[in-house]
C-alpha cells in the first residue's frame, strides 16, 4: 500500500470512529511523545491539557532538495500516527506531498497560509541550492532560496527536518554542484535560526516531540549544532545494546558472521555510533528496530559532516590512536 493510500485508509478508519480520535488514543499519543521527550509518563496529561487548550497552530511544510524520505518516515509512523499530528494537534496548511490542490490552487494555498493573521510555524525538508542565485532548485518558477526565505522569514518558528535541511546532507556531498546548504547556513544571513532535527531520515518522534515542545513550552534546549538535547543529547554508542561487547573487545569481523548475529560490536565494520548523537537505540523506528540492532553499522546520518566525512560507509573509522 502506498503511503498516501495508507494515510487515506487510516483517516477513513478515524472517520468511521466518528471523525475524531478517541480520548484513549489521544492520551496514548501524549504518553509516547512524553517518553520520547525524556519525560515521565505523568507528564502526558500536561501535554494533553496544553494541546487541548490551544487553537491548532498552522504549519507550512516546504520541500527543498531531498529524497522525501523524511516525509515518508513521518507518514509511516504508526505510533503516534501521523494523522493524530496533522488532524488533531496542528493545522497542516501547506505540504506538497500531502495536499490535494496542485498548480495555481496550491500556490494560492501557500499565500493564504503565510498571511494567516495568527501566524504559522514553518518546517523545511531538504537542502537549499545556493549556486548561481539558487537556480538549481525551483518551485513554481521561484528559487527555493527566495521562496523559503519568504516563508521561513515570516514564521513564528522554523524546524529543519532531516540532515539535508539541517546541514546540507547528501545534497551537499562533494562536489556539491548545486551549492546545496542547510537552512541555517542558507537563511541564517536573513535572520532565520532553525531547530535542527537531523537524521537521514530522522525519527518521526523527534519531529513530533519538537512540535509539541514548541507548542507547549517554546524552543527546546539545543546543542551547539542546533539539535534538541532531549533527542540528541547522547551518542548512539552510549545506549547501544552491543556496548558490552565493545567494552570487552569483542568485534565482529564480517556482516555474515556468527559474531555479528550474536550481537558483537560493529565498530570494525564501520560503525560511527561513538561519534553520532541520536536517540535511535531508545526511540527506535516505529518502536520496532533501528540500524545497529538490525545488523547494520550506524553511518552517522545525524551528524553535521554526514555524508563526506564518513563515506565509504563500510570503512573502519576508528579515531587516530584508538585500538581494538
Ligand atoms: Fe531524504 Fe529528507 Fe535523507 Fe535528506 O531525509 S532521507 S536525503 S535527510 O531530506 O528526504
Ligand atoms: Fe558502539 Fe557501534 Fe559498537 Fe554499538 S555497534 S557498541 S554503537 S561501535
Ligand atoms: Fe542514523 Fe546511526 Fe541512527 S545511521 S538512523 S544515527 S543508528
Amino acid at each position: 500500500m502506498s503511503s498516501k493510500t495508507r494515510l487515506a485508509a487510516t483517516l477513513l478508519e478515524r472517520q468511521i470512529e466518528g471523525g475524531r480520535m478517541s480520548r484513549r488514543d489521544f492520551l496514548k499519543f501524549c504518553a509516547l511523545v512524553a517518553a520520547a521527550m525524556g519525560m515521565e509518563a505523568g507528564y502526558a496529561p500536561t501535554i494533553a491539557a496544553a494541546l487541548e487548550s490551544k487553537q491548532r497552530p498552522s504549519v507550512v511544510y516546504m520541500h527543498g532538495a531531498e529524497c522525501t524520505g523524511c516525509t515518508e518516515g513521518l507518514l509511516r509512523s504508526i505510533d503516534p500516527y501521523i494523522d493524530v499530528l496533522i488532524m488533531e494537534v496542528i493545522s497542516l496548511d501547506y505540504c506538497e506531498t500531502l495536499m490535494a490542490p496542485s498548480g495555481k490552487a496550491a500556490e494560492a494555498n501557500l499565500e493564504t497560509a503565510i498571511h494567516n493573521p495568527n501566524g504559522y510555524y514553518c518546517a523545511i525538508e531538504g537542502a537549499i541550492p545556493l549556486r548561481q542565485g539558487g537556480l538549481y532548485g525551483q518551485v513554481a518558477g521561484e528559487t527555493m532560496l527566495s521562496l523559503f526565505a519568504k516563508v521561513a522569514g515570516n514564521a513564528k518558528g522554523v524546524i529543519a527536518m532531516g540532515s539535508c535541511a539541517s546541514y546540507g546532507g547528501i545534497q551537499a556531498a562533494k562536489p556539491n554542484p548545486s551549492g546545496a546548504a542547510g537552512v541555517g547556513e542558507a537563511l541564517g544571513p536573513m535572520g532565520v535560526k532553525p531547530i535542527n532535527i537531523p537524521g537521514c531520515p530522522p525519527n518521526p518522534v523527534n519531529f513530533i516531540g519538537t512540535v509539541v515542545h514548541l507548542l507547549t513550552q517554546g524552543v527546546p534546549a539545543l546543542d551547539g549544532y542546533g539539535r534538541p538535547t532531549m533527542f540528541y543529547g547522547s551518542t548512539v554508542h552510549d545506549k547501544c545494546p552491543r556496548l558490552p561487547h565493545f567494552e570487552a573487545g569483542r568485534f565482529a569481523r564480517g556482516f555474515e558472521t556468527k559474531e555479528a548475529r550474536d550481537g558483537w560490536c560493529l565498530h570494525l565494520l564501520g560503525c560511527r555510533g561513538p561519534y553520532t548523537y541520536n536517540n535511535c537505540p531508545t526511540a527506535q523506528f516505529n518502536q520496532t528496530n533501528w540500524p545497529v540492532r538490525a545488523g547494520a553499522p550506524c553511518i552517522g546520518c545525524s551528524e553535521p559532516d554526514f555524508w563526506d566525512a564518513y563515506a565509504p560507509f563500510s570503512r573502519d573509522v576508528r579515531m587516530k590512536g584508538e585500538s581494538a
